[in-house]
């Protein structure tokens, strides 16, 4: 099934919020940003702001009824600030006007003196001053001080990797309205309803059930929403209540960029050790997560980080320890991937280092470390269903990797200003929030006396198309046209209590939800197809839009059989409640089950690189991916291209620079370069893995939106190794992400 959306997507018929017909008496909101990193605010001058015509009120700290807290894990984190400012871009005001550009050139006139202090922008400079998010973590399986002793190679280094725009097409937006009797309904274009709800409870004083979030669809978020989207909804919301008018916030492209959190940047110290035979026998690092100024999932995407450091390989010694760190940039957030890939470039440059050093491809390495079944994870879980080894031999069959290395040996040979470069990228990533008790969704489904179904759930519509997937599953179920499917808006009054549209989950939870329902509904149909035919409901099947009794079809139609259940007064609606099994985790110990599955693949991505100008195209792209059972494969296919292209604009050109002073300086398309069709890859091919596919994905089919990502990893170290090859006198360094710029200065650096 195709997704039922492309066409109205691309026709521009989909609403989007900024799509929702306001009401005439609307105003606009505009947030006024602190202009210093880090400094105590001395005094704000609002009077040529407020005097700016078309302005009705400017909204600070000292407006708001309840708490100025808007921390999604820890309460470390104001609406507005107070009396200090700890990054450029802190919402410090909140400027309401007629229109959205009344309000922007009375912002500009806020006069606000800011008594400057010493920003802090390194993450390790951060921990050198003890300035810590959170308390750090450790995760440790065997004994990796005896363990190096058992090494021949023990290999040191640093690895670096930098932040990312999201860069969703829709910037971060709400639309308030006051509602009946004192309650408020924010349109919200966010990744977690209910968090939305629930901050904006605090912050207005109100208990939940006053706040209704809807949420039609996203233009994009890749994470940039599970979190980020609270703080626009909450000001349009505090607005829309004091002044009992309908209040729309929509940042632009260039506030966007400055205010919200991105990627976290990470920089580590790795150690690994290896046996004769390129055994991995003990890895330690430390790593320094750059948090930004407050906490905001940086607690949840440290551990992520944590459950990730040894990607697709078994290793009987770790020790891993992340700091988080606290900096006066913006707070970094959520983004595809979640704090794995940051992991996994560590392991990947001390492989790639290792390498190097010993003489041998990485590849060597690699496969002589390979997860198998019944390995141990150093957090506990012992890896079961493991396809690492099956997807790289698929891998070789199908694409002959021995050859490609061998056309890139002979080219590298024979040219003198050109290079290409190999890499293997496997992927191990493990499926479920990994905070267990965020692991449940619910789905509410209605079948109207016509036939049609309406469908809700607590899955939030990205682009990624789970509400195909949903439409489909639903289809599936019931054996009706998926035409008769409609998944409705996202709404905390009709589905409560949601977790965020995240961690890849979306569709396994709420798909599995909607089957608890659903199948409740067809018991009951098959129920009243057995008293109209007079059988037992055990020889009915519904199929294909007909009642079969015994395999044969009846008259019945599944029009006529719904009517027929309602006349009945059978109840056509039921609720479903789905959690996931298994999984637990013991943080005191660090250990546990966190995961239902694991996500596996191969990536092998070649390059050629242009040594006179450090210019590079990506060449090829070949994967074997472990889809599980994939009943969507053109949705699956989406995700897992956007997700590869996605990775590799982090590792090679997507480069967030900020000066001393905080200021971002690649705050426009026009400095912050993405991935675009000339990035593409001229040979993109994948091969899905042929396997079953575990229990707790949803009928089978794995989760798709994160695992993907993670391949582009693969491009930064196909470049390193290009340069390698044309610079043998470079000592390599791991600094992503490996822009033209940087492939230029090591092309050609001679210490
Ligand atoms: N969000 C979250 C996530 O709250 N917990 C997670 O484990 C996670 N993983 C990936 C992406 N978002
Ligand atoms: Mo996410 S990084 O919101 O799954």
């Amino acid at each position: 099934m195709n997704n039922p959306e492309a066409i109205s997507h691309s026709t521009g018929r989909s609403q989007y919020l900024d799509d929702i017909p306001v009401l005439k008496n609307t105003l606009y909101g505009v947030i006024f940003g602190s202009p210093s990193a880090h400094g105590k605010i001395t005094g704000i001058d609002l009077s040529a702001a407020l005097a700016t015509p078309g302005v009705h009120r400017i909204f600070t700290h000292s407006d708001i009824p309840g708490k100025n807290d808007i921390g999604g894990i820890i309460s470390d984190e104001t609406l507005f600030a107070v009396d200090e400012v700890h990054y450029r871009g802190q919402p410090v005001a909140l400027v309401v006007a007629d229109s959205e550009h009344a309000a922007r050139k009375a912002a500009r006139q806020i006069d606000i003196k800011i008594s400057e202090l010493e920003p802090i922008l390194d993450p390790r400079l951060a921990k050198e001053k003890g300035h810590l998010l959170i308390p750090s973590r450790t995760f440790r399986m065997g004994d990796v001080t005896a363990a190096w002793q058992g090494c021949d190679y023990v290999i040191e280094g640093r690895a670096d990797c930098g932040a990312q725009e999201h860069l969703y097409l829709e910037t971060q937006g709400a639309y308030s309205l006051p509602a009946d009797n004192g309650s408020i309904k924010i349109h919200s274009s966010t990744q977690g309803p209910t968090l939305v709800q629930r901050i904006a409870a605090k912050v207005l004083s109100l208990p939940m059930n006053r706040i209704e979030v809807d949420v039609a669809r996203l233009g994009g978020a890749f994470g940039g929403k599970e979190d980020q989207a609270t703080f626009v909804a909450v000001m349009s919301a505090l607005a829309a209540m004091l002044l009992q008018r309908p209040v729309k916030i929509t940042l632009s492209r260039g506030d966007d960029m400055r205010m919200t959190g991105k990627r976290h940047p990470y920089s580590a110290d790795f150690r690994i050790g290896l046996t004769k035979d390129y055994r991995i026998q003990a890895f330690s690092s430390v790593m320094y997560q750059n948090g930004g100024a407050a906490a905001d999932l940086s607690p949840a995407i440290m551990e992520r980080t944590l459950f990730h450091t040894t990607n697709a390989y078994f290793i009987p010694n770790t020790e891993v320890t992340v700091h988080s760190c606290r900096t006066n940039l913006p707070p970094n957030t959520a983004f595809r991937g979640f704090g794995a890939p940051q992991g996994m470039f560590v392991i990947e440059a001390a492989i790639a280092k290792a390498a190097g050093e010993l003489k041998i491809p990485a590849r060597t390495i690699q496969q002589a470390n390979f997860l198998k079944e019944n390995d141990m994870f150093q957090y506990g879980q012992v890896a079961l269903g493991v396809n690492i080894g099956k997807c790289f031999s698929d891998l070789d069959r199908e694409f002959r990797i021995g050859k490609i290395e061998k056309e890139i040996a002979e080219f590298n040979e024979r040219e003198t200003f050109f290079r290409k470069g190999f890499s293997l990228m496997p992927v191990c990533f493990g499926i479920s929030f990994t905070n267990t008790s965020m692991n449940h969704a619910r789905a509410l489904v209605h079948l109207y006396q016509d036939g049609s179904i309406g469908i809700s759930t607590g899955a939030v519509e990205m682009g990624q198309g789970v509400n195909a997937k949903l439409a489909q599953v639903a289809a599936g179920l019931f054996s009706v046209d998926p035409a008769r499917v409609k998944i409705e808006t996202t709404n905390t009054t009709r589905v409560a209590n949601t977790s965020p549209t995240a961690a890849s989950s979306g569709a396994d939870l709420n798909g599995n939800a909607l089957l608890i329902a659903g199948n409740k509904l067809v018991e009951r149909l098959k129920d009243v197809a057995g008293q109209m035919l007079g059988c037992n409901p055990g020889e009915i099947k519904l199929h294909e839009e007909k009642v079969l009794r015994s395999g044969t079809p009846t008259d019945i139609t599944w029009e006529k059989l719904v009517r027929e259940a309602f006349l009945r007064r059978v109840p056509l609606t039921e609720n479903g409640h789905y959690t996931t099994p298994v999984i637990y985790f013991d943080k005191s110990k660090e250990k546990g089950h966190p995961f239902a599955y694991h996500v596996y693949g191969t990536a092998v991505i070649t390059v050629l690189l242009d040594c006179l100008r450090g210019t590079y195209k990506i060449e090829k792209v070949l994967i074997v991916h472990d889809f599980g059972n994939s009943f969507n494969p053109a949705i699956d296919r989406g995700q897992l291209e956007g997700g590869v292209m996605q990775g590799i604009g982090w590792m090679t050109m997507e480069e967030v620079l900020f000066n001393s002073e905080g200021r971002m300086l690649t705050d426009s398309l026009s400095t912050y370069k993405v991935p675009d069709i000339y990035s593409a890859p001229e040979i993109f091919e994948y091969r899905a893995l042929e396997t079953e596919g575990p229990e707790p994905a949803l009928l089978k089919s794995k989760a798709i939106g994160e695992p993907p990502f993670m391949y582009g990893i693969g491009a930064y170290f196909a470049l390193h190794n290009a340069i390698r090859s044309f610079n043998p006198s470079w000592k390599p360094d791991f600094d992503a992400p490996m822009t033209p710029e940087k492939v230029l200065m090591r092309l050609y650096d001679k210490k």
